[in-house]
């Protein structure tokens, strides 16, 4: 039998919900933290960081490892990465044959820094440092935008997410094509504004607003846990008005996305009393000169922590099935909701 349940009524059973945005599912089966854990510890995170440390590739004045020299800057700092994964001068080449495909891909991968204060984090920033990190997402994505089709900002943050350095900052890569993850929600979002004429994620935050996964919400941002969370304390912030990129947020959404931005990370670092680790990223309309206005801007968190020092791993059947969670979403924004009331 099949029974059509409304939204008190999903069982904390197992079941499988459906991410919208990127039109797969996943397995929730929630009540399985309990269980007894013997594997690996995530390492406390350094205490007594300093201001400033002179072995620090990102603090001020510092010779990085490619020999060049930060300048003494005293708000934020963009460079290059000596590392790059992506180049922008290449010659396109591709070769197939049969099965086997490749393509040059041509880019530039930027580094930022957040803060010229070493033992600082975007969690424990004023807003009006958070703001000037807002400002500075915004003009890269514009500048970056010119040459490069896809245009990824994002941040590691803590050892346990292979971040190589305490030093606040974040990454941005430009690169011509646009990969796997944008273009899923290309596809969901234009399939979305074809059927309905809205935003898919415009339509999404209306239907959260307010609800067990909502966990702050204002006239210009909606905070949540969203109902198809893979990780277990993943969060998307998402604007209520269409907003196509960073460059495009008015002086009010970023005010407010600043402080939207360090409750909620103020809320990770309380669930544990530890600073949380991890991945964070906006996702923008590509820059191809076509127009797209069924792309909603918005930025993903993807924490990996379950519990105090235990990462969930996303590792067999997640890897060859499909991504499972131990916890549910609302469950999470519960605890997260609480921890950002304490921090407040
Ligand atoms: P992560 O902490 O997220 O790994 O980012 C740091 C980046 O900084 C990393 O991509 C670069 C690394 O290549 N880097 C430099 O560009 N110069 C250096 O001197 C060291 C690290
Ligand atoms: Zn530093």
């Amino acid at each position: 039998m099949d029974l059509a349940l409304d939204e008190s009524q999903i069982p904390v059973q197992p079941h499988r919900r459906f991410n919208a945005l990127t039109d797969e599912w996943l397995l929730v089966s929630a009540e399985r933290t309990s269980r007894p854990w013997r594997g690996r510890q995530e390492a406390a995170p350094p205490i007594d960081v300093p201001a400033y440390d002179a072995s620090c590739y990102l603090c001020p004045g510092n010779v990085r490892a490619s020999g060049r020299q930060n300048p003494q800057y005293d708000s934020t700092l963009v460079f290059t990465n000596d590392f790059a994964a992506l180049k922008p001068d290449l010659p396109t080449a591709s070769f197939e044959d049969g099965l086997l495909l490749a393509r040059s891909e041509r880019g530039t991968c930027h580094v930022i820094c957040f803060s010229p204060r070493h033992d600082l984090t975007l969690s424990r920033m004023t807003a009006a440092e958070a703001r000037m990190v807002v400002d500075l997402w915004s003009a890269e994505t514009a500048e970056l935008g010119k040459s490069f089709e896809w245009v990824q900002v994002f941040e590691n943050r803590g050892a346990a997410m292979g971040a190589s350095n305490p030093h606040p900052h974040g990454q941005i890569w430009a690169g011509d094509s646009l990969p796997d993850q944008a273009l899923k929600e290309d596809a969901t979002q234009l399939h979305h504004f074809e059927s309905t004429g809205h935003q898919l994620l415009i339509d999404y935050a209306e239907q959260e607003a307010g609800g067990p996964r909502a966990l702050a919400i204002d006239d210009y941002w909606l905070v949540v846990v969203p109902f198809w969370a893979a990780w277990p304390f993943e969060t998307l912030i998402i604007p209520r008005q269409p907003v196509g990129r960073l460059p495009d947020l008015s002086d009010g959404q970023r005010d407010s996305l600043a402080k939207h931005l360090t409750e909620l990370l103020r809320g990770y670092d309380g669930l544990f009393g530890e600073p949380f680790p991890y991945s964070m990223g906006w996702h923008q309309a590509p820059f191809d000169g076509k127009d797209r206005p069924y792309w909603q801007l918005h930025a993903h968190f993807y924490p990996p922590l379950l519990r105090a020092s235990v990462r969930k791993f996303m590792v067999g059947y997640e890897l060859l099935s499909e991504p499972q969670r131990d916890i549910t979403a609302e469950a999470a924004a519960d605890r997260l909701r609480n921890s950002m009331r304490r921090t407040r």
